[in-house]
């Protein structure tokens, strides 16, 4: 039988998220994971863990036919493979950042300076983009260090919190790209494990979209029920079911997680009393 073969990280940063995100679906990953691959008892899936460098050509190569890795591995590495689904986490920006003390007045800045990196293609597309001449060094890791011990002018590296740029006395300028962790596939599936692919993605966007909502409860008094109700978008509508005191009504609906805080306000302004509010673990629409 055909199984969809998913590279993931092996350690690292994506790595719980990717993990989670299988069980989240319903696979549950055979014993250890200490190894280069696993199987799972309950879904057609071969699970590989690999390096994230290396995932797009596994799967442009079809030794994987899906892989998880975040967009700015993706794009830097640009194999045959395409993006089927953002998946939520992993978000980080890859940014140049110069020395605190630089006046930065625009892109122009970085003609004639030289830029340490280890992402030298999306650096590449973004200087010639901006029409700037500049020298990329390519280096394996540590960028943040380079301008303090005089390799370079600036850097482009990945940010999430910019503490690390903060400690070395670096300010970020410009975002070259935007990444998260993405889905992608390798271009020619059999059609089989296209379907295989197709029932992965279905549980994938209950998950996401479960993840983004909640489940809310609270009471109302009659009177003030359509206003409550007009609050709260639902699935299709609220649910609203009497209490057993007399005047009062439980409603049940689905907030997402964006609006929550302001939409949590107005409910309780508009008279709603014993708000809960639950997580949801699968949603199918
Ligand atoms: O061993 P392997 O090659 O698989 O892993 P790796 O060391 O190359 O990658 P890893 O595990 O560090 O990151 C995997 C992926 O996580 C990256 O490709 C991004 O898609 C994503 N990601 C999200 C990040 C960050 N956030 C991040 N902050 N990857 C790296 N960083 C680093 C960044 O390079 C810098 O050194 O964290 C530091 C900055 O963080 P802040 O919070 O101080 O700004
Ligand atoms: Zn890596």
């Amino acid at each position: 039988m055909n199984k969809l073969k998913i590279a993931i990280q092996k350690s690292g940063r994506l790595y719980d998220e990717s993990v989670k995100l299988l069980k989240d679906c319903g696979i549950d990953l055979k014993n250890g994971v200490n190894k280069l691959k696993t199987e799972c008892d309950n879904f057609p899936m071969e699970i590989y863990f690999l390096r994230d460098d290396d995932i797009p050509q596994y799967v442009e190569d079809a030794v994987a036919d899906v892989g998880i890795v975040g967009e700015n591995v993706f794009y830097e590495k640009n194999k045959k493979a395409e993006i089927v689904e953002q998946l939520g986490f992993g978000k980080c920006r890859l940014s140049v950042a110069v020395g605190r003390g630089e006046q930065y007045d625009g892109v122009e800045f970085l003609n004639g300076k030289r830029i340490a990196t280890t992402y030298p293609g999306l650096l590449r597309q973004f200087l010639d983009k901006n029409g700037i001449k500049a020298e990329i060094h390519e280096i394996s890791g540590s960028v943040e260090i380079a301008p303090g011990i005089g390799l370079a002018d600036a850097i482009v590296d990945l940010v999430s919190s910019g503490s690390t740029l903060f400690m070395n006395g670096l300010k970020e300028v410009e975002t070259v790209l935007k990444s998260q962790a993405v889905l992608i596939r390798n271009e020619r599936l059999d059609p089989e494990v296209r379907q295989l692919l197709e029932k992965f993605l279905f549980r994938i966007r209950a998950v996401k979209k479960a993840r983004n909502n909640k489940y809310i409860l609270l009471n109302a008094p009659n009177d003030k029920l359509q206003e409550i109700i007009r609050l709260l978008p639902g699935m299709k509508s609220p649910t609203v079911l009497p209490l057993a005191e007399v005047g009062w009504s439980s409603v049940h609906s689905v907030l997402s997680e964006n609006d929550f805080w302001e939409i949590i306000e107005r409910l309780k302004d508009a008279g709603a009393q014993g708000i809960l509010v639950v997580p949801i673990e699968k949603m199918v629409i």
